[in-house]
């Protein structure tokens, strides 16, 4: 069974996006596709955040999604949180095209994305290698530029 999700992004300046996920079923990869606009060029942070709530913005998101409890990195690498997708680049054209398939992610069981907030952000992320505290804990991508909760979709 193919297990969908989709998250539209929107936040208080001109960024928005819409990313759709697909999993092919419990163990396998999630691809994400779709698109994000309004970015400055060049790489920003992505990440799944914990919580499902926008009351107060997409600070309510709270921090990385890290149910293992380790500190941050890159999507490739072995320890890093659930969450951590690393970067999406932007063109001159100021959007980001996204095409990324995670081992890590998943729609499914007690870790799933789903009713958690997918969260672009205004820096690059150091992918937990610039050599200071912050890094360990947000890669030092700055401020949330926009976010949407990841939903069901058919
Ligand atoms: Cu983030
Ligand atoms: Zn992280």
């Amino acid at each position: 069974m193919v297990l969908k999700a989709v998250c539209v992004l929107k936040g208080t300046g001109e960024v928005t996006g819409t990313v759709f996920f697909e999993q092919e079923g419990d163990n396998t990869p999630v691809k994400l596709t779709g698109e994000i606009s309004g970015l400055a060029q060049g790489e920003h942070g992505f990440h799944v955040h914990a919580f499902g709530d926008n009351t107060n913005g997409c600070m309510s998101a709270g921090p990385h999604f890290n149910p293992h409890n380790k500190t941050h990195g890159g999507p490739n690498d072995d320890v890093r949180h659930a969450g951590d997708l690393g970067n999406v680049t932007a063109g001159a054209d100021s959007v980001a095209k996204i095409n990324i398939q995670d081992e890590i992610l998943t729609l499914t069981g007690p870790h799933s994305i789903i009713g958690r907030t997918m969260v672009i952000h205004e820096k690059a992320d150091d992918l937990g290698k610039g050599g200071d505290e912050e890094s360990l804990k947000t890669g030092n991508a700055g401020g949330r530029q926009a976010c949407g909760v990841i939903g069901i979709t058919q």
